[in-house]
């Protein structure tokens, strides 16, 4: 399992597009910088330079393909347990993509896949994590692990301990352990909450009930529970 370093790119998930027939499952590329850090739906990832982790883990066994729907909040699961175990309180994780601390966003995950003609090669799984930034212009939402604990953390020291989490986390995945379902379920930052959100172009407004087996939120509305998967919900705020 490899890892490659840079100062600066572009983003460390296009980098994987471009270079994964180069690589092996579960290499990994981070940066210091991305001068195009990508959210999902084309929005952008801020970052402040040297100061978070920036970083894109490929997958490359088939077996795993299947597991697409899983990926991300087994992600942000492994951060949350992370996290959790530097003595962070009020940990939650944020259908289907986001950590949260006490609230606010301290990591998002952008899960892609890459595909030649119809038959898929790689998933990509990118991971931004705020560490030691201690401010956000313009991202009232946004925290960090400095801002949350009120100490920093060294980046290298950091990196290495996050990804033998989220490799062993895909390890355990692999075996069919579905534990990390569990975890989420326990840390679920939207239960209960009232959500307003775009299904199959209609405008809805509905009370979250729970995650099910296959990922999907679980929303009450008007006495009927949709499960919905990431695609079917466009959340109108939050
Ligand atoms: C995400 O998208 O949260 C996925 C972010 C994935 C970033 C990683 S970094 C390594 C890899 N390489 C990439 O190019 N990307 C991945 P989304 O759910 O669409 O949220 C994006 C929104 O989060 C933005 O529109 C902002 O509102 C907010 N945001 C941007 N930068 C942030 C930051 N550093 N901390 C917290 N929130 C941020």
């Amino acid at each position: 399992m490899k890892e490659i370093h840079f100062t600066e790119i572009d983003s460390t998930n296009l980098y994987l597009k471009k270079h994964y027939s180069e690589l092996d499952d579960l290499d990994i590329v981070d940066a210091l910088h991305q001068n195009a850090g990508k959210g999902r739906m084309s929005r952008v990832w801020e970052d402040s330079s040297g100061e978070n982790l920036l970083f894109s883990l490929l997958i490359k066994d088939k077996n795993l393909f299947p597991e697409f729907g899983s990926l991300s909040l087994l992600a942000a699961s492994s951060i949350m347990s992370t996290l959790k175990g530097l003595g962070l309180s009020g940990v939650s994780v944020k259908w289907p993509n986001d950590v949260m601390v006490n609230g606010k966003k301290i990591c998002g995950i952008l899960l892609e896949s890459v595909s030649l003609g119809s038959e898929m090669q790689a998933l990509i799984i990118g991971i931004g994590l705020n560490v030691n930034q201690n401010e956000f212009e313009d991202l009232p939402n946004a925290t960090s692990i400095y801002l949350e604990a009120k100490t920093g953390y060294e980046i290298n020291a950091l990196r290495e301990l996050v990804y033998t989490n989220v490799r062993n986390d895909i390890l355990m995945l692999k075996m069919g352990d579905k534990s990390y379902l569990d975890r989420i379920r326990q840390a679920n930052f939207l239960i209960s909450k009232q959500i307003d959100f775009t299904h199959n172009g209609d405008s809805v407004t509905g009370f979250v009930r729970g995650i099910d087996d296959d990922n999907r939120l679980i929303v009450e509305v008007k006495n009927e529970l949709l499960h919905l998967s990431t695609g079917e919900v466009t959340f109108h705020k939050g």
